[in-house]
């Protein structure tokens, strides 16, 4: 059986804004850190810290030619980016080490998820479920995008539902690292693009979106979810603050309405972080830069949400 690490953490801070055209997600690890996160970590939930002490924006591995393919931009910048990040994750999930990736915007779950899923099937041979907690399926193919925005592909790449043949865009994506299409579970979705809805009901991909959360509660929702993947399987958590509504989470590229309160969001980290599997968290799409007077909230509810995930009681 997989135990995820109750003491050892791994920190990844991702700087990277490549996956959409918005600046200042990139200055998101800082805020969220500068807001106590750290601290947080080590004085209240008693982990013990692996961090390198950079919030790393793989500049360096950005090429100075990266036109458009297939319609995605930056592809080259992003395929760097997420694969140097691929092999950060993999290494601390290879110790047994707890995974926290700051974005960023959501295109680095491509390099989180395929390092954590890589680790733990060598580990104990088994695969990762993924809860997508977010407004949006992020399963767009280069195809059926019509923005080109690399941060509403991951899911498709990680699936394979896209390939690439070339190692310099996303080829380098090995099966190992990819993730069972059964085993993703989507929650809070409200803002799903045409032909993603296709992709969705083809292959039978178990969401929950807004109106379910409407319907059932909650509570109900999650007992769903959790029992759609089933107990005893390593779960990665891939959390997009825009899953909240922007009374809550206003800072973030493409906030939309009716959305998850605060306490639905930290309410699925602690149902997640509840059933003992959870192995690995991203939270990903806070911008500071934008809405400046709902900065600090949106930052503060991205560190709330990490706090639940990782095992912050209210009692
Ligand atoms: B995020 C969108 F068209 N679907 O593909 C797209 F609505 O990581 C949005 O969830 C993607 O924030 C949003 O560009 C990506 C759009
Ligand atoms: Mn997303
Ligand atoms: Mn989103
Ligand atoms: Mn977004």
């Amino acid at each position: 059986r997989f135990l995820p690490s109750r003491t050892e953490l791994g920190l990844v801070a991702v700087g990277f804004s490549g996956g959409q055209c918005k600046d200042g997600v990139d200055a998101a690890p800082m805020a969220l850190i500068e807001a106590g996160l750290i601290t947080q970590l080590t004085s209240e939930l008693d982990f013990n810290v692996h961090y390198d002490g950079q919030v790393h924006s793989y500049a360096d591995l950005r090429p100075e030619h990266d036109p458009p393919h297939r319609g995605m931009k930056n592809p080259r910048a992003v395929s760097a980016a997420t694969q140097a990040l691929s092999a950060q994750v993999y290494a601390h999930a290879k110790e047994g080490r707890f995974v926290l990736t700051l974005g960023g915007d959501h295109s680095i779950a491509i390099g989180s998820v395929s390092g954590v899923q890589k680790a733990v099937r060598e580990r104990c041979g088994r695969d990762v479920a993924l809860v997508w907690v977010d407004a949006h399926a992020d399963i767009n193919t280069p195809e059926s995008s019509g923005s080109g925005n690399i941060h509403g592909m991951p899911v498709a790449f990680l699936t394979g539902l896209a390939r690439e043949e070339d190692k310099s865009m996303f080829g380098w994506l090995e099966e190992e690292g990819k993730v069972n299409l059964r085993k993703i579970v989507y929650i809070g979705l409200r803002d799903v693009d045409r032909g993603e809805k296709k992709i969705l009901r083809e292959h039978g991909i178990r969401a929950f979106s807004m109106h379910d959360i409407d319907r059932h509660g909650i509570g109900k929702v999650m007992d769903m979810a959790l029992g759609w993947i089933g107990s005893d399987t390593p779960i990665h958590l891939s959390f997009d603050v825009d899953a909240l509504d922007p009374m809550w989470a206003p800072s973030t590229g493409t906030p939309v309405r009716g959305g998850l309160t605060l306490r639905e969001g930290d309410f699925i980290a602690e149902c997640v972080h509840e059933t003992g599997n959870l192995v690995a968290l991203d939270l990903v799409e806070v911008n500071p830069s934008l809405e400046i007077t709902g900065a600090q909230e949106t930052v503060r509810a991205g560190n709330s949400i990490i706090r639940c995930a990782l095992g912050d009681t209210l009692l």
